[in-house]
């Protein structure tokens, strides 16, 4: 039908957003995954797994020059993630609103951040800071690919 014809040419971005260790340990999974069905994007690929540490290594590459990588590093790899690309319009940006600020004491409540963590160093969520990067993020975490699939909701979240 009509809507189904403008829903397929408009352009929709894809972002890797990933729930950290304490995310996972403090049984946030659920709630993460929430916000994003509810606020209408799609999920396209998904997996909870806990990766060597050269492979946590490669994904904050750019940080290594940091005094917190070892840290970082070893935090991340503390225990399982979960890895997630989500689709929609601008999603790369919108996700980043959604996580808040990259330290929870400069995140909106209402965001996950704010909601529910208090240390930069226990953030409890990854997102994508450009759709460049995301690009970059989800050839890292999904070789294999995303799951293309049609929601039904399409046509009721984009005009
Ligand atoms: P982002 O996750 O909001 O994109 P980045 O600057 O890319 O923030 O940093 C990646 C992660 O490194 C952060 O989410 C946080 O867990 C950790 N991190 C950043 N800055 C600090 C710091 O000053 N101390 C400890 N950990 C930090
Ligand atoms: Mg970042």
């Amino acid at each position: 039908n009509k809507f189904h014809f403008i829903n397929k040419f408009r352009k929709m971005e894809r972002t890797y957003i990933m729930i950290k260790p304490d995310g996972v340990q403090r049984g946030l999974v659920g709630e993460i995954i929430k916000r994003f069905e509810q606020k209408g994007y799609k999920l396209v690929a998904m997996k909870l797994w806990s990766p060597p540490r050269e492979f946590m290594e490669k994904h904050y590459a750019d940080l290594s020059s940091k005094g917190f990588f070892a840290g970082l590093i070893n935090y991340m790899t503390s225990g399982p993630v979960v890895s997630m690309v989500w689709e929609g319009a601008n999603v790369v940006l919108e996700g980043r609103k959604m996580l808040g600020a990259t330290k929870p004491t400069d995140s909106a409540m209402g965001t996950i951040r704010g909601d529910f963590c208090i240390e930069v160093g226990r953030n409890i969520c990854h997102g994508s800071d450009s759709v460049e990067s995301a690009n970059a993020e989800i050839a890292l975490w999904f070789p294999d690919g995303v799951s293309e699939w049609d929601s039904c909701e399409s046509a009721w979240i984009y005009e």
